[in-house]
């Protein structure tokens, strides 16, 4: 599988084997693109629109070789121990609140950034666009609508040569708009699919890495939301998360022999997504409970604020997109700027008083953090532990 687009690429394109080797000086420029220093992305993965952005412009491929200098330099020349650069994985940092942290942790020059991302080009422009030193990032693909394209994003990973030392769960898809469901590769109901079972799969197969990571604090992040939680207001905006006894869940989400919901109802594309984010919060919780106390690992999960202006309402309506930012900055005043949310969760990847294991973070008015309440259903350890077994078998892990 991973040999299957070999004929069609440049050696620009390859990955080297050596891996933790990590020492390559060698340079590509691709469309005019510089991909100098921050290439290694996996163009043979089931990444359709990377394959198709490909094609169309492989005849203007111009290409040398790649760089991937990881410098994992862990001493000053002089001896003296100084912390060595943090090595972060971000999904879904192409926009919105993942390109803010990737900006907010880049600039510090503390962390080297690696944004993982469905679209190649995207990534790129977004990332040269926010102005984030080249030195400080590299791109590689992740579909997380596609288990094939999770596993090849880990396997191109481990062989990167780059360390892991925290992982941002932070991808995600909002289809409120959508009348009937649509599936990721395997036949997932997409929300569900992408934002809970693949970041399920691409966190289940990096904790070692984590664990091997010599880096002071090793933590693994997972975006939550208000609007999973039914103790809030936000929360009881209708349609409400409920994932019922996942029975939906437990029939792989297929809308075919089960349906396309976690509790088994009508699909309703805002409650899937919401459902998700209950997902997500109860899995950070469950790899708290199992990993925590052995591997030292943080888990975290947080809610940013409502960052009204993001790529997540691209399918809502129109209407919508033009007054959910003044509603949220004027009425309800749960309103937050990307930059502002990116520092949050960068604080969360990186702030050494952030340190307890199993918090779900927010932040109150003059943007101080605290430790949140969740749900009960969102705090549901039982439920938690299904979640966790159920979501094993979907993936191939159990
Ligand atoms: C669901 O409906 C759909 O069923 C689902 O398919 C999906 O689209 C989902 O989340 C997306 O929405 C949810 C929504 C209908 O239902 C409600 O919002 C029900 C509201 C019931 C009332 C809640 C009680 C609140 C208590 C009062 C608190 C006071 C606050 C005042 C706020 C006033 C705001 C009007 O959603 C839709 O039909 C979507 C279409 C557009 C709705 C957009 C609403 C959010 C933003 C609106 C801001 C309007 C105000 C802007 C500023 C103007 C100043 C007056
Ligand atoms: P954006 O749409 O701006 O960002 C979502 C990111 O996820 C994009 O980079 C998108 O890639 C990526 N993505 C979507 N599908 C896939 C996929 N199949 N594989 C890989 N990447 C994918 O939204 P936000 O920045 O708002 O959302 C980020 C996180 O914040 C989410 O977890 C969301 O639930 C959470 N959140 C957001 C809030 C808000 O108010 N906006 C509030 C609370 C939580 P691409 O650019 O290619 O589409
Ligand atoms: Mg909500 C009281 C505060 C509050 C906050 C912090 C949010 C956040 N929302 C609040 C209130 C309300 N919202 C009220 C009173 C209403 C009824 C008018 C309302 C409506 C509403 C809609 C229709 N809100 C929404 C939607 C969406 O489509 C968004 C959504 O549910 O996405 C899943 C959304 C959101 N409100 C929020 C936040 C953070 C969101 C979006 C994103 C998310 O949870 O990830």
């Amino acid at each position: 599988m991973a040999l299957q687009a070999t004929s069609l690429l440049p050696s620009a394109f390859s990955i080297p084997k050596e891996g933790k080797s990590g020492s390559s000086s060698k340079d590509s420029t691709l469309f005019g693109v510089s991909f100098s220093d921050h290439l290694k992305a996996d163009f043979n993965s089931s990444g359709f629109r990377c394959k198709r952005e490909f094609n169309q412009r492989v005849g203007a491929v111009r290409a040398q070789t790649v760089t991937a200098t990881p410098s994992v330099t862990r001493s000053a020349p002089e001896g003296k121990k100084t912390l060595r650069k943090g090595s972060v994985v971000i999904t879904g940092a192409s926009s919105g609140l993942g390109l803010a942290t990737a900006k907010a942790l880049a600039e510090t020059g503390k962390w080297h950034v690696i944004m993982a991302c469905r679209d190649f080009l995207k990534t790129e422009r977004a990332a040269k666009s926010a102005g984030i030193p080249k030195e400080n990032y590299t791109i590689m693909h992740l579909d997380l609508a596609s288990l094939d394209s999770v596993r090849q994003f880990v396997d191109t990973f481990k062989r990167s040569g780059w360390p892991l030392d925290v992982l941002v769960c932070n991808a995600a898809v909002y289809l409120p708009t959508a009348k009937e469901p649509t599936f990721t590769a395997e036949g997932f109901e997409l929300s569900v699919g992408t934002n809970h079972l693949g970041h399920f799969l691409l966190s289940r197969l990096l904790l070692e890495d984590l664990q091997k990571s010599d880096y002071p604090s090793r933590r693994l992040i997972i975006v939550g939301s208000i609007t999973g939680n039914t103790n809030t207001l936000a929360g009881n905006v209708p349609p409400k998360a409920n994932l019922g006894d996942l029975r939906g869940l437990a029939g792989g989400l297929n809308g075919l022999n089960s349906s396309a919901m976690i509790d088994g109802g009508d699909f309703d594309g805002a409650k899937a997504y919401k459902d998700s984010k209950v997902c997500n919060m109860l899995t950070m919780q469950e790899f708290h409970r199992r990993f925590h106390e052995d591997t030292g690992v943080v888990f975290a999960s947080l809610y940013p604020g409502c960052i009204a202006t993001t790529g997540l309402f691209r399918e809502h309506i129109p209407l919508f997109r033009l007054l959910f930012p003044p509603f949220q900055k004027y009425i309800t005043k749960g309103y937050v700027s990307e930059d502002e949310a990116g520092k949050r969760l960068a604080q969360v990847v990186g702030d050494p008083s952030l340190t307890k294991s199993g918090v779900y973070w927010s932040w109150n008015k003059d943007s101080a953090s605290f430790e949140n309440q969740l749900s009960q259903e969102a705090s549901d350890a039982e439920k938690a532990r299904k979640v966790w077994e159920v979501s094993e078998k979907l993936v191939g892990l159990a």
